[in-house]
């Protein structure tokens, strides 16, 4: 059985993002997770309630500082009460970049600027990922249960011999959020935090990161680039957002890179090529842990993607990767997703075929 885990204060961070050239609500909303919520309820599921003591606000912070910088955390906690002293803002709109930082670096000042709208670009990537003034407690609290998540699949694999899964409701989400940058929705790179968390407790862990999210995780990539203990592998949209990272080329100094572009409007059966390839890879390394990206954007009616891929077929690729992982301990954390109407049911689909 997948032990899921939810918190309420995820539901708090609500904004807006620069899309098709127009400034709208954020298709990353608090509606996504409680549509699969809703579902899983009527489905009879239980949901684990987490909610963050101060004292995990700490842990988190501290777990978060292995992979991201310490400027960087402090500014996603204090920009948007920043911006209001100033008189930049008001209290319910959203922070957002207007000029990003150039990459400039044999000239340029790399320290942090003191501008305010100039902390605001060199802090994120682009547009998608404004600050407003719920945002800082919705990511501690998606960092958190990455971090639970972590904790739980190590005390399974210690107490009983057979393989746990653990699903965290994490939002937002985090496999673009690189150690100093947000940008996709993503502020935290919630999988990064579960990797320290379980190395705390088992520090020789070898770790495999499946990122099934529409969307290459730029982040997730850039954080374990040179990691000989973690392999990355991402099947995604080939040219699609964040443009810029996810070639083939891409493997890293050791090997431990996998990037799996598809084309648009590639059906189920050119995905399963992937997917085996994926895990054929994963089978190799032998890795300890599997992480699972796992983004509901390959839906075939989502805004943000453009695979063809139905209800259906979300249980044939969790069975797939339950055959070939089996008995290997398993985190799945959300990442995107869009079609508000049809998440519960995609969400429901893939579980089925996790626990056959
Ligand atoms: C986040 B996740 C496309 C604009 C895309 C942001 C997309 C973030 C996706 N023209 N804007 O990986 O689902
Ligand atoms: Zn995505």
């Amino acid at each position: 059985m997948i032990q899921i885990l939810h918190d309420e204060t995820t539901l708090l961070h609500k904004t807006i993002e620069l899309l098709g050239s127009k400034l709208r609500p954020a298709l990353e909303s608090p509606e996504r997770v409680r549509a699969i919520v809703a579902s899983l309820k009527a489905a009879g599921r239980e949901i684990c309630m987490q909610s963050v003591t101060d004292e995990q606000v700490q842990s988190v912070m501290e777990i978060a500082k292995i992979t991201h910088g310490e400027e960087y955390i402090d500014h996603l906690r204090n920009t948007h009460s920043d911006w209001l002293a100033a008189g930049l803002i008001e209290q319910h709109k959203s922070v957002l970049p207007e000029c990003f930082r150039l990459h400039n670096q044999a000239y340029s000042s790399l320290a942090p600027p003191k501008d305010l709208f100039a902390r605001a670009g060199y802090y994120a990537f682009d547009m998608s990922s404004g600050i407003m003034k719920d945002s800082w407690q919705s990511i501690i609290a998606s960092a958190n249960l990455a971090i639970q998540a972590a904790s739980m699949i190590c005390e399974n694999t210690t107490t009983s011999r057979s393989a746990r899964t653990v699903l965290a409701l994490t939002r937002p989400p985090g496999h673009h959020c690189t150690g100093h940058q947000a940008g996709g929705y993503c502020y935290i790179n919630n999988i990064a935090l579960s990797v320290t968390r379980i190395r705390t407790m088992n520090p020789s862990a070898r770790f495999a990161i499946l990122d099934l999210d529409f969307h290459h995780g730029n982040g997730t990539q850039e954080i374990f680039w040179s990691d000989t203990s973690v392999l990355y592998v991402s099947i995604h949209g080939q040219d699609e957002f964040p443009y810029y990272t996810g070639h083939a080329s891409e493997v890293g100094p050791h090997n431990t890179i996998l990037n799996l572009p598809l084309p648009a409007r590639s059906t189920f059966a050119a995905y399963q090529t992937h997917l085996k390839t994926a895990l054929g890879a994963i089978q190799t390394f032998k890795a300890d842990y599997l992480l699972i990206s796992l983004g509901f954007d390959t839906f075939r009616l989502d805004p943000l993607g453009s695979f063809q891929i139905d209800t259906g077929d979300y249980t044939t690729i969790a069975s797939t990767i339950q055959q070939c992982i089996q008995g290997v301990p398993a985190l799945i954390l959300l990442e995107g997703g869009y079609v508000l109407e049809r998440l519960g049911e995609n969400m429901l689909a893939f579980i089925k075929g996790w626990e056959g």
